[in-house]
């Protein structure tokens, strides 16, 4: 049995729905509210140590990190591959397995960014939220989005790491169809999510002037796995685009 503990628009989750997706697999879903902190239960730090989701559980073995939980996939269900045969390809595919791994925290930034501005004027939202946060380093960073809004020093270092993460994709999707070679691979998904998440955001500016990434978004969404993996998930708590953001990628 295959089952999955995920967020619903939690990108790194995504990854994992999108690669079982494209796979034709179908999973027990064990969704996590994250904003209730499920994903610190006894339970499931038991299967988690890191408090994170995802984690999949299959034949009674526990899987976290989401790049990890990819090749696992692969290697447990080879059809359709979803990695080169090649070992450069291979190796190819990990780089970019890691650049994703690499952009996970500028996205947090970003998402939380967004949506502490929402809150500014809320203090008494902003105590429970800031209360509800245990760990100090990210308390202080929430603190400091709360405070500097997009002007915190994290916010353009975060928009920096997007655009150089698109100007490379840009570089590689001028080459070949998809990042790690002529077919949809594990990087396609590994990347898609955190993409989707900065058009949603309303960051789609990053992508106006790489036509062969931004041609790749627009296949990658039309493919029928954005539906089963993203779009069903989002529910009502997504994320909306902020205009300030989007000023700030388009200067
Ligand atoms: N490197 C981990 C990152 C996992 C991660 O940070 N997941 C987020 C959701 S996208 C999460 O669980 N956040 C809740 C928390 O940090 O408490 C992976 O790729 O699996």
């Amino acid at each position: 049995m295959l089952v999955l503990y995920h967020g619903g628009t939690s990108t790194a989750s995504a990854k994992v729905r999108l690669a079982l997706a494209e796979k034709g697999l179908a999973f027990e879903s064990r969704l996590l509210d994250l904003r209730r902190f499920e994903q610190k239960s006894a339970d499931y730090l038991a299967l988690n140590p890191a408090g994170v989701v995802p984690t999949l559980v299959h034949d009674g073995a526990a899987i976290g990190e989401s790049s990890i939980i990819l090749e696992y996939v692969d290697e447990t269900w080879p059809q359709p591959q979803l990695m080169p045969t090649d070992p450069a390809g291979r190796a190819r595919l990990r780089l970019w397995l890691r650049r994703v791994d690499d952009l996970h925290e500028a996205c947090s930034i970003l998402s939380s960014s967004v949506k502490l501005a929402a809150l500014r004027d809320d203090a008494g939202a902003v105590e429970m939220l800031l209360a509800r946060t245990p760990d100090p380093d990210k308390r202080a960073r929430q603190q400091r989005l709360i405070e500097q809004g997009f002007d915190a020093p994290e916010v353009a270092a975060a928009i920096d790491a997007y655009r150089t993460f698109c100007g490379d994709a840009e570089d590689a999707l001028a080459r070949s169809a998809f990042l790690s070679g002529a077919a949809i691979g594990l990087a396609d998904c590994a990347a898609l999510p955190y993409l989707h998440r900065a058009a949603v955001l309303g960051m789609d500016a990053l992508w106006a002037q790489t036509p062969a990434l931004s041609g790749w978004i627009e296949r990658m969404m039309a493919q029928p796995s954005f539906d089963i993996a993203i779009a069903k998930w989002q529910g009502a708590q997504a994320y909306h685009a902020s205009a300030e953001l989007a000023a700030r990628i388009r200067a």
